[in-house]
C-alpha cells in the first residue's frame, strides 16, 4: 500500500484506503446504451430513468479525483464490429431483433465506435483518464487492466456506475479475487431493479466484507485527504 493512507467510514466497518494516487475511481459502463432511451438497456424493456440518480454523485467524485490528479478508470461494455469477441452464449440471448450488434437509434447496440456505446456527456472522460473497453460484464476479463493497475501501483478501488448487480458487482468480485480492497459508493451506482441493487450491496458487504465495503459519496468526499 502507498505510504499515505486515509480512513473511510464504511459498511460493515471502517476501512483504510491508499492516498497519493493509490486508490482509483472506477466508473462502470455509464454509456448512452444503458442510460439513455433507445439503447441496449431500453431494448431489454428497462426503465432507463432509474439509472439517472447516480449521475450527479459520480460527477462529484470525478471532480474530487480530478482535482487531486488521482487515477480514474472508465469502462465501456462493447464488442468489436465483427462481433468476434462476443461469445455465442452472450449473443444469443433475448429477442433476435434487439440483440447485441443489431441497429437502433444510437447505432448498433453495444458496438465499439457507435454513439450508443460511448459514455454519456455529463461524465465524459478527460484526457489522461483510462477508458477500458470490455467484452464481458467484469472489467478484468480480456482487458489487461490488472497488469495496468499493478504497474501504476493502484491497490484500492472505488466502484461507481451501472448496473449494480451486473457489471459493477461482477467487476468488484473480480477485483476481490485479484487482491484489491474495494468499496462501492451506494448513491453512485444504480440498477433497473432497486431490489437487486439493495441485494447486491448486502451480498458484497456481508460476512465481514466478503467482497468489499460500501459507503456513500458524501462520506467519501469528507474522508478524502486535502
Ligand atoms: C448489463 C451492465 N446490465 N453494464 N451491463 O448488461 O451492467
Amino acid at each position: 500500500m502507498s505510504s499515505t493512507t486515509f480512513q473511510l467510514a464504511a459498511r460493515p466497518f471502517a476501512m483504510t484506503l491508499a492516498g497519493a494516487g493509490g486508490t482509483a475511481l472506477v466508473v462502470i459502463d455509464m454509456q448512452r446504451d444503458f442510460v439513455e432511451p433507445g439503447g441496449f438497456g431500453a431494448s431489454l424493456g428497462n426503465d432507463v430513468s432509474l439509472l439517472h440518480a447516480a449521475i450527479e454523485p459520480i460527477a462529484d467524485l470525478l471532480a474530487a479525483w480530478r482535482s487531486r490528479g488521482w487515477p480514474i478508470v472508465h469502462t465501456r461494455e462493447c464488442h468489436r464490429p465483427d462481433l468476434s469477441d462476443c461469445p455465442d452464449a452472450k449473443l444469443g440471448r433475448g429477442d433476435p431483433s434487439l440483440r447485441i450488434g443489431e441497429s437502433g437509434p444510437m447505432g448498433r447496440l453495444l458496438i465499439a465506435g457507435e454513439p450508443g456505446a460511448d459514455i454519456i456527456p455529463a461524465l465524459y472522460p478527460q484526457p489522461g483518464e483510462w477508458v477500458i473497453d470490455k467484452p464481458g460484464k467484469g472489467m478484468f476479463w480480456a482487458t489487461g487492466l490488472h497488469e495496468r493497475l499493478q504497474a501504476a501501483g493502484i491497490t484500492h478501488l472505488v466502484f461507481t456506475g451501472v448496473t449494480t448487480e451486473v457489471c459493477v458487482q461482477t467487476s468488484m468480485r473480480e477485483a476481490n479475487d485479484r487482491g484489491y480492497d474495494s468499496v462501492i459508493v451506494e448513491d453512485a451506482t444504480e440498477s433497473y431493479f432497486p431490489a437487486y441493487k439493495r441485494a447486491a450491496i448486502e451480498m458484497i458487504t456481508a460476512q465481514g466484507a466478503i467482497v468489499g465495503w460500501s459507503t456513500d459519496s458524501a462520506t467519501l468526499l469528507r474522508a478524502l485527504p486535502g
